[in-house]
Formats: C-alpha cells, structure tokens, sequence
C-alpha cells in the first residue's frame, strides 16, 4: 500500500523539493501552504494523481485543525508529516528588532508546528512505521548575532523534536530532527522581505546548499528500516563551519 506523507510549506524550498521527490518515490502527497496558486501549479508538474491540496495558514489554530479534520475518508491515514513551514522575519538585533516579526516567527515556526501536529497525531497508526520529521535549523544548535528570536523558535523546534520522540515512544513514531545550514530558497527573501539584493548578497562568494540536498537528506530519514529511527541530522554546505563562520571567495 502507498504510504501518505503530509508535507507543510510545499509552495517553495524544501517543502516544494520534497513533494517532488516523494512523488517519484510513489508516496500519496498531502500538500500545505497559503499560496494557493503555487499549490495548485506544483500539483498539476506532479500530474494531479494522489494529491490533496490545503490552503490554509498555520498560525491560525482552527483553520489548521479544520483542514485536517475535514480531510476526505480517504486520506484519513497520515504515515509521514514533514513539519516544513517556516520562516526568518528580518535580522535585528534584539533591542530594535519588530515586535511583529518576533510574533509571526513564533505562531508559525512554533505554534503553527505544535497545531498541524496535534491535528495530524490521531490520524497517524501505531506501531507502523509513523514518523514525523521536523524543519529545525543549525541556527536551532548555535544562536548567531541578531538572530535571536529565530534561532530560539528554532532551539524550541529541536527541543521538541526530543520531547515527541519521548513522548511518542509508547505509539512506535519516529520523530527524526532536521538542521541544515545554508540553503538557498526564498528564505533570504522573505527574511529580508523582498530584497532581492539582500537575499543573494546572503549567499555570496558560496556554494549554499539547495532544496533538493535537504529533500535527499529528508528521505534517506523516511526511508531507514522499520527499526531505524534517525533522531538528528545536521548538513551545511561545506564552506560553512558554523552559525558564525562561512568562507566566501
Ligand atoms: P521558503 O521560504 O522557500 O519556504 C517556506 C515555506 O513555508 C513556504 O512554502 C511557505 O508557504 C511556508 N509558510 C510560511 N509561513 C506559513 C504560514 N503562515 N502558513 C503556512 N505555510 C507557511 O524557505 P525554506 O524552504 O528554506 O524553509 C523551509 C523550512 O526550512 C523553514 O522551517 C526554515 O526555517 C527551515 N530552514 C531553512 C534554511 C535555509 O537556509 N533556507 C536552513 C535551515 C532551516 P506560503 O508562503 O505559501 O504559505
Ligand atoms: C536558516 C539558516 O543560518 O540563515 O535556518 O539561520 S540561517
């Protein structure tokens, strides 16, 4: 039977990279972000067949337990949820940094998290291979200056990554935490909301990592033997050493 993953934040990045690559490794697709446009043109590149399309925004707490408990009968069986949406809101130091910024980071990388997880848990089987894979980040293993409330809701993503797979022991769920460095998405441009320039300048004189290098990590995680549990991985591009140190040409 074909497994069913929930990926969360598929319009873009790594999400979009994994609906793509679980698609061709035969997985049912339940796709999630706001943009209603891109979900809808990402579905139709995968060929329409055994996708489920939800429009809704994470950070709000009864639109995300709705989509799910109105899900069809038929895909009422969640084997793998990626917690994948997320974002960086500007980079300020913590004395003039928007107050507004540190809100969406937190009901989104955080609350929304803890929301879609609820909601999907009880759709998720015992003892049968369930798993769970969280976007945490290396900003969620070493805090770097002016990240602040980023790095924090990303130090919370992995302290829950170790709470679930706690927690969940007793259900046989995998809980596997993800943090990667650099990636070039459209992550710069929504930190720096919009700024193009910015954006690439973040990546300048390197190799970053793209989408499709978290998505591989991501499923060789999905795809262990049943007893396998990946608990943690961390990648960067090679000329990255730290939150802190990046070496650029
Ligand atoms: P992108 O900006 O390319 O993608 C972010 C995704 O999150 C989009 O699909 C977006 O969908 C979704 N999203 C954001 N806010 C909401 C919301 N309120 N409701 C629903 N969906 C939302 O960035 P990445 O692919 O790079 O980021 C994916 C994850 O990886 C994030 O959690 C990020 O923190 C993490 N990460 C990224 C790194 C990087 O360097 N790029 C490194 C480490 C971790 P839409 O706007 O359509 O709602
Ligand atoms: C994204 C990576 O280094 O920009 O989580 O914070 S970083």
């Amino acid at each position: 039977m074909k497994k069913t993953v929930l990926i969360t934040g598929a319009t873009s990045g790594i999400g979009k990279a994994c609906a793509e690559l679980f698609a061709k490794n035969n997985y049912r697709l339940i796709l999630t972000g706001r943009r209603k446009d891109r979900l809808e043109e990402l579905s139709k590149q995968l060929g329409d067949s055994d996708i489920y399309l939800l429009n809704f925004d994470i950070r709000q707490k009864k639109q995300t337990f709705d989509a799910i408990d109105n899900l069809p009968e038929e895909w009422k069986q969640i084997d793998l949820l990626i917690n994948n949406a997320g974002l960086a809101a500007g980079i300020a130091s913590f004395d003039s940094a928007e107050l507004e910024d540190w809100e969406q980071m937190i009901d989104t990388n955080l609350k929304g998290l803890l929301y879609i997880t609820r909601a999907v848990l009880p759709l998720m089987p015992d003892n049968n291979g369930s798993h769970i894979i969280n976007l945490a980040s290396l900003a969620g293993k070493e805090v770097y200056p002016n990240g602040n409330v980023y790095c924090a809701t990303k130090f919370a993503v992995d302290a829950l990554s170790k709470a679930m797979r706690i927690d969940l022991l007793n259900r046989g769920i995998k809980v596997t935490n993800i943090a990667p460095g650099m990636v070039e998405t459209e992550f710069s441009i929504v930190r720096f909301k919009g700024d193009v320039e910015k954006a690439k300048n973040a990546y300048k004189g390197l190799q970053p990592l793209v989408a499709e290098d978290v998505a591989d990590v991501i499923f060789f995680a999905a795809s262990r033997p049943a007893h396998v549990n990946i608990n943690d991985i961390v990648l960067t591009p090679v000329a990255q050493g730290s939150a802190t140190l990046a070496i650029r040409k």
